[in-house]
């Protein structure tokens, strides 16, 4: 290990972060300050890793769970040569258009392994990476050749650890036994507040003990050590190991290092001429040089060509493998090609009474037997969700190959979890919990959107008609709440049939989450008379039923109100026409025309749906919008619906009037 080098890379992660933050004039300098030497050392000598092929399937992850110290990422990745790290950009730092954005955000530059900020959720979805590593590594090793062998690195820091997520995540990361997940916890004990004082004095290092962690601790400030520590983390393999470093935020900035200024503000011009002189960075003061070493170049640009070596390595090794074993090479293609195989699904006969839950189990069974890369699994709720797979293994310490995951009662791990798997590459992540408790799990489901990942969520009991578990169990306003995150995908199917195509849809989609909101209660499989429903479907709505006569009324339903829908266009005497909509979203982003093939422009409209009516305006006067915008009741679902006035006799007069 050339430790004088390291220390040049660490003057160089400090310089180019205190300047790129002043230059903004916004930024996290603590964290970057305070963790150098463990980027340097991380980086130079710890991640196996390629800069000229960022996405090479068996690197290790990296994952900067305490988002804010980007510009830890950024130098590192800068000095490291990843080719979108320019310097130009780091110069734009924090600028509309620049990689190097506020946070990391995944995709912007090759060797940004997810989007973070959001703490906890880092730590959380590496967990979920490690999952897949290890899921990999059973389906695709052989006893001569190891293809699969990676770890996952978190950089966390107070806060990430005060997040419940990581606590959920890391719970279950001890009892899966993921002993390729090392975690680096900064403990500078500043957070913005001040002191960790004031609110974290557990002790973290016995919880994680609790959690069957292995815990190692050491000082931020001494490469060998962190490297030996690192070695010990490695040597445990039936346990992820937390490496506790003492640190001091802000290192090196002479009066503002240990206090929380340094948390989140740049150090201002006099503050950075002094850090420099500290630290024995050259420059005038009053002007930005953006310094890097010239031993750190030096010292990275030999690391390009041992890691490229380390890379083609491999790929000979996989291409050995390959050659020995077409079939598993066959299946390693589907399992990256992004594109799921289409499955035969499962058909059901008109008037068959089912819910959608049990329906979306078997179109769930096809589809997971037409694609092995399928994982997931429900937070405790198996049978309730309907997402037991046949024949599928448990995923556990002791059996890598299963695909089933017990996630326990943690929603939000759970979702970050899955994040974390479709991050990883090679699977096709589901999750599943009751629709009114996605609001535990939806700042993961956030992030899945904004960083494109197609990971299903499958929600069941999506309205009141769960019945007598009440309005605690009963949502109402969380179709609108998860219809309102961009990017998004909610499918509300109506029947069996649906179901079958929602979950093709959902398998179809590759550039963003899907929920699946299926019922508890039965729906009737009804007649659909367009012999292109199907593909109607996927525009987000379709012509169930059209009226004989001109329309009066074009009645929109979703889900299990569409059987509804129909029972009230009987009731009632005038020209209904009943529409589905799958997908309100979707649909909406549909051209004028095709919209206008479905809802007729100019025809009175009626909603009708068993929830809140935000987002509903749009499409009735408000008068026409049958909702349910108040909490449910507990009781037998048809009586709670009664009581709340939610009949189909009640649709019938405002479709009357
Ligand atoms: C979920 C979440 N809550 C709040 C914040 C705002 N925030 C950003 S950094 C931070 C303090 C983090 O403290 P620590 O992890 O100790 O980082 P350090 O101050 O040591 O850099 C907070 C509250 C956030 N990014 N994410
Ligand atoms: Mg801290």
């Amino acid at each position: 290990m050339d430790k004088n080098a390291l220390t040049q890379v660490a003057l160089s992660v400090r310089s180019l972060a205190m300047d790129a933050i002043q230059k903004a004039n916004s930024g996290h300098p603590g964290v970057v300050l305070g963790a150098a030497e463990l980027g340097a050392v991380l980086y130079g000598e710890i991640l196996r890793h390629d800069p000229s092929n960022p996405k090479w399937p068996d690197r290790d992850r990296f994952v900067l769970s305490a988002g804010h110290g980007s510009m830890f990422l950024y130098s590192l990745l800068h000095l490291s040569g990843y080719a979108d790290m320019t310097m130009d950009a780091i110069k734009s730092f924090r600028q509309v258009g620049s990689v190097a954005a506020g946070h990391p955000e995944y995709g912007a530059s090759g060797g940004i392994e997810m989007t973070t900020g959001p703490l906890g959720q880092g730590l959380a979805s590496a967990v979920g990476m490690a999952v897949a590593e290890t899921m990999l590594a059973a389906r695709f090793n052989t006893p001569a050749r190891k293809i699969v062998d990676h770890y996952t690195y978190v950089l966390s820091g107070d806060g990430c650890l005060q997040e419940g997520v990581s606590g959920e995540a890391s719970s279950l990361a001890g009892h899966l036994g993921l002993g390729k997940l090392i975690v680096y916890y900064d403990s500078n004990k500043i957070t913005i507040d001040g002191s960790t004082d004031l609110s974290f004095t557990e002790n973290a290092a016995k919880r994680y003990e609790a959690y069957g962690w292995q815990v190692l601790s050491g000082s931020m400030y001494d490469f060998e050590e962190i490297a030996k520590l690192t070695a010990q983390a490695k040597a445990e393999t039936k346990k992820p190991s937390i490496i506790i470093l003492t640190s001091v935020i802000g290192k090196g900035a002479p009066n503002k290092q240990n206090t929380a200024d340094i948390h989140g503000m740049p150090l201002g011009m006099e503050e950075l001429a002094l850090a420099r002189k500290a630290l024995g960075i050259p420059g005038d003061p009053g002007t930005l040089n953006f310094y890097v070493a010239p031993e750190a170049e030096t010292y990275f640009k030999a690391k390009r060509d041992e890691w490229k070596k380390a890379r083609e390595k491999w790929l000979a090794e996989f291409d050995a493998w390959a050659k020995e074993n077409t079939d598993k090479k066959k299946e390693w293609d589907a399992f990256y090609s992004g594109k799921a195989v289409k499955a035969a699904l499962p058909s059901f006969a008109v008037g068959e009474k089912i819910a959608t839950r049990s329906a979306g189990n078997k179109a769930l069974n096809a589809v997971a037997n037409a694609n092995p890369n399928l994982v997931g699994g429900s937070a405790d709720l198996k049978g309730p969700n309907a997402v037991g797979i046949s024949g599928a293994a448990v995923y556990s310490a002791s059996d890598r190959s299963g695909r089933y995951i017990h996630f326990g009662i943690r929603e939000f791990a759970m979702a970050a979890i899955s994040n974390g798997i479709s991050l990883h590459g090679g699977f096709r992540p589901f999750c599943s919990t009751f629709m009114v408790f996605s609001d535990y799990l939806r700042p993961a489901l956030r992030l899945s959107a904004l960083m494109k990942q197609p990971v299903i969520y499958v929600l069941t009991h999506d309205s009141i008609y769960v019945g007598e578990d009440g309005p605690t169990h009963q949502p109402v306003e969380h179709l609108a709440a998860l219809r309102a995150v961009p990017n998004v995908r909610v499918l509300r199917p109506a029947d069996a049939e649906e179901t079958a195509e929602a979950w093709a849809m959902a398998m179809e989609r590759t550039d963003g989450p899907v929920v699946l909101a299926l019922t508890r209660q039965n729906t009737t499989v009804f007649a659909k008379e367009d012999s292109e429903w199907k593909d109607k479907l996927r525009s987000g709505a379709y012509i169930v039923k059209k009226p004989t006569g001109p329309v009066d009324v074009v009645l929109i339903a979703t889900g299990s109100e569409v059987n509804l829908a129909l029972a009230a266009a009987e009731l009632s005497g005038k020209n209904v026409q009943v529409v589905s909509m799958i997908s309100r979203e979707l649909f909406e982003s549909q051209s004028k025309a095709v919209r206008d093939s479905v809802v007729s422009p100019g025809a009175r409209t009626v909603v009708c749906e068993a929830a809140v009516r935000q987002g509903w305006e749009r499409w009735a006067k408000p008068e026409d919008i049958f909702t349910i915008d108040r909490f449910g009741e507990s009781g037998p679902y048809e009586k709670a619906a009664e009581s709340l006035g939610f009949t189909a006799k009640a649709l019938a007069e405002i479709i009357e009037r």
